[in-house]
C-alpha cells in the first residue's frame, strides 16, 4: 500500500491497541507487529509521513517499561525488516509511538466496566432491560474515575503531541474506547482538524436512554468535539445525528448529517471500512492455507457433500447460539440433509472476564451437542465447533464453503463477510444479517437473515445450499467486485479528503 493523498498537516492517531506491542524472551525484549487490517491500514499511512505519530495504551508490563524508559516521550519504532526501536535515522519504514500508561485499577474501570461491557451492551442493543443493567454508585465511579480518567489521560497525550507540532495537526480518533477526548482536544488544541471513528453500531436515542441523564450527555459532548464522526453506515450517521437532536436538544439537520454546536458544524459521515485484498491475496496463496485447504476438502466435501461456515469471536452480539438452532431447524424439517451438509463453526474464545460471555461460550456447547445428538448420521457429526484463534485455517475456510453465515443481532460491519467474498473459489452465498453494516453494501448479493427469526434463518440457509450454481457465482464475483474497489485504502482515503477539505487545502 503506497501513494498515500499528501496531507499537508502532521497527523496524531489514538487508538486503544496500537501498531507495536513489546514482550520479553530469553533474547531479551521483542518487538511485535499488531495484527487486523485497521492497524495495517493506519500503519501504512504513519509509515510514509514524516512527522506522524501514533498514541496507544501500553498494554502489559514490557509496554510499561518501554514508557518509563522513555519518560512519557515518543519512541521511534522501525517496523521492517525486523520490528525495533531506533534512537536516530531509521533505514526502513518506521512509526512513532506514544505509548500511554495509566493507573491499573483506573483501566480496569474504564476497560472492563464501562467500555467493554457498558458501552458494547448498549451499542449492539444486548441487554434484556427488565433486570439488566443495574447501574448503582459502583457504575457513577467507575464513570467518573475509570472511563473519564483514562480518557483524560490519553487526551492530555494527544494534547502534547499536537501542541509539540505547532499546535495545528489531522487527529484521528478510534472507537467506542473514547468518546470524551476530541472535546477535550479541542478545547486545548481549537486548531485541529479531528475526526472520531467508531467502528461499531450507534442506536438510536431510546437504547442511550437507558444511560445515566449526565453521563450520556457527556460521551455525546464528547464526540462532538469532531469536525467528523464517522460511522460504517448511513444509518448509525443519522442515529448519532437523532441523539444530538433528542438528547442534547442541538439544531440538527437530518438530510444533510450535521450538528450545529455554537458557531461549529459537526458533520456525522459513513465510511464503510473493509479488508486489504492483497493481503488476503497473499494470505491464501501460503502453502499452510493449501495444507488446511486439502484437509478440510477431505474432511467436509467428499461425495458432493456441502459446508456452512461461521467465523466469529463468541460474542453474544454475533448470536451463534440462534445460528446453530437454525440448522438444527434446517436438519428437522430437510432430513434428506443430514449426512449431506455439515457446519463448521470457528471461534476465537473473547471477553471470557465478563460474566455473559463465559456463560455464553457454555451455552453454544450445550447448544451444539443437543444437535449433535439429534442429528448424527453413521458416526458423522453435522456440527464440528472449533475454538481456535487460526486465521490461515480461517482463510482456507473461507475458501471452500459452500455458504458463510453471519447472523449478528448488531454488527458494526463485519469483516469476515469481506473476507469472504474476497477469497472464496467455490461459489460462496453469503447468509448475511440485516443488522451487520456489511448488508448496506452487500445485501443484494447475499441471502438475507433476519437475526431473532430462526425459522427465516432456516429457510434462507435451504435457499443459500440449494441455489443454483451459476446464481452463485454470479452473486460471488459481484460482492467480490463491490469489496476489491471499496479496500481499506478506499476507507481512509475517504476520511483524509474530507479532512483536507474541512482544513481549507482541497
Ligand atoms: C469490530 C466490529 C467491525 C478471524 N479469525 C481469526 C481472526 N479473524 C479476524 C477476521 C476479521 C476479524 O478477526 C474480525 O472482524 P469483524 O469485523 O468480523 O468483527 P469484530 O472483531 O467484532 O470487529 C465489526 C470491525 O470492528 C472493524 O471496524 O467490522 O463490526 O464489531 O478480520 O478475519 N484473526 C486472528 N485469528 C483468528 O483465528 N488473529
Amino acid at each position: 500500500m503506497s501513494d498515500f493523498i499528501p496531507l499537508d498537516l502532521p497527523l496524531v492517531l489514538l487508538s486503544n491497541r496500537g501498531p507495536v506491542s513489546f514482550d520479553r524472551d530469553a533474547s531479551g525484549r521483542t518487538v511485535n507487529r499488531g495484527a487486523g487490517g485497521l492497524v495495517s491500514a493506519l500503519s501504512g499511512l504513519a509509515e510514509h509521513l514524516d512527522d506522524a505519530v501514533w498514541v496507544c495504551g501500553a498494554a502489559g508490563e514490557e509496554d510499561a517499561a518501554v514508557a518509563a524508559e522513555s519518560a512519557g516521550s515518543s519512541i521511534l519504532v522501525q517496523t521492517a525488516p525486523q520490528p525495533h526501536v531506533v534512537d536516530g535515522e531509521p533505514d526502513g519504514p518506521a512509526i512513532r509511538v506514544r505509548l500511554v500508561v495509566t493507573d491499573p485499577t483506573a483501566y480496569a474501570d474504564f476497560y472492563s466496566v464501562w467500555s467493554n461491557p457498558i458501552l458494547w451492551f448498549i451499542q449492539h442493543g444486548l441487554y434484556g432491560r427488565s433486570l439488566a443493567p443495574v447501574l448503582t454508585r459502583a457504575e457513577h465511579d467507575a464513570f467518573e474515575n475509570g472511563y473519564a480518567a483514562v480518557n483524560r489521560a490519553y487526551a492530555d497525550a494527544v494534547v502534547d503531541e499536537v501542541r509539540a507540532r505547532g499546535g495545528k495537526a489531522l487527529v484521528l480518533l478510534q472507537d467506542y474506547h473514547f468518546y470524551l477526548v476530541a472535546d477535550w482536544v479541542r478545547e486545548q488544541c481549537p486548531d485541529v482538524v479531528l475526526t472520531h471513528f467508531v467502528h461499531i453500531p450507534w442506536p438510536g436515542p431510546d437504547e442511550w436512554r437507558i444511560l445515566p441523564g449526565d453521563i450520556r450527555e457527556r460521551l455525546l459532548r464528547g464526540l462532538l468535539g469532531s469536525d467528523v464522526v464517522g460511522f460504517h453506515t448511513r444509518r448509525y450517521a443519522r442515529n448519532f445525528v437523532l441523539c444530538a437532536q433528542e438528547l442534547l436538544g442541538l439544531p440538527v439537520d437530518l438530510e444533510q448529517l450535521t450538528v450545529t454546536v455554537g458557531d461549529r458544524v459537526v458533520r456525522a459521515r459513513y465510511y464503510p471500512i473493509s479488508v486489504d485484498a492483497a493481503a488476503l491475496d497473499a494470505t491464501q496463496a501460503s502453502e499452510e492455507v493449501a495444507a488446511h485447504i486439502a484437509m478440510l476438502r477431505y474432511i467436509f466435501l467428499d461425495d458432493d457433500r456441502q459446508l456452512i461456515l461461521r467465523v466469529d469471536r463468541t460474542d453474544p452480539s454475533k448470536n451463534v447460539v440462534r445460528g446453530f438452532l437454525a440448522f438444527g431447524t434446517l436438519l428437522d424439517q430437510h432430513p434428506e440433509l443430514v449426512g449431506k451438509v455439515s457446519f463448521l463453526a470457528l471461534l476465537q474464545p473473547s471477553r471470557t472476564d465478563v460474566p455473559e460471555y463465559a456463560d455464553y461460550i457454555a451455552l453454544i456447547g450445550a447448544v451444539v451437542a443437543e444437535i449433535n445428538a439429534r442429528h448424527t448420521k453413521e458416526g458423522r457429526q453435522p456440527i464440528d465447533l472449533r475454538m481456535v484463534e487460526d486465521f490461515p485455517l480461517a482463510v482456507a475456510a473461507y475458501s471452500i464453503c459452500d455458504v458463510l453465515i453471519v447472523n449478528a443481532i448488531a454488527d458494526g460491519m463485519n469483516l469476515v463477510a469481506k473476507e469472504v467474498a474476497v477469497v472464496n473459489r467455490r461459489g460462496g452465498v453469503l447468509a448475511l444479517s440485516e443488522m451487520a453494516g456489511a448488508h448496506e453494501e452487500l445485501g443484494e448479493f447475499a441471502v438475507t437473515l433476519q437475526p431473532f427469526d430462526v425459522q427465516q434463518m432456516a429457510d434462507a440457509l435451504y435457499t443459500a445450499l440449494t441455489m443454483p450454481m451459476e446464481e452463485r457465482h454470479r452473486r460471488l464475483a459481484a460482492a467480490a467486485e463491490q469489496v476489491r474497489t471499496h479496500d481499506v485504502r478506499r476507507w481512509l482515503d475517504d476520511q483524509l479528503v474530507d479532512l483536507r477539505r474541512i482544513a481549507g487545502f482541497i
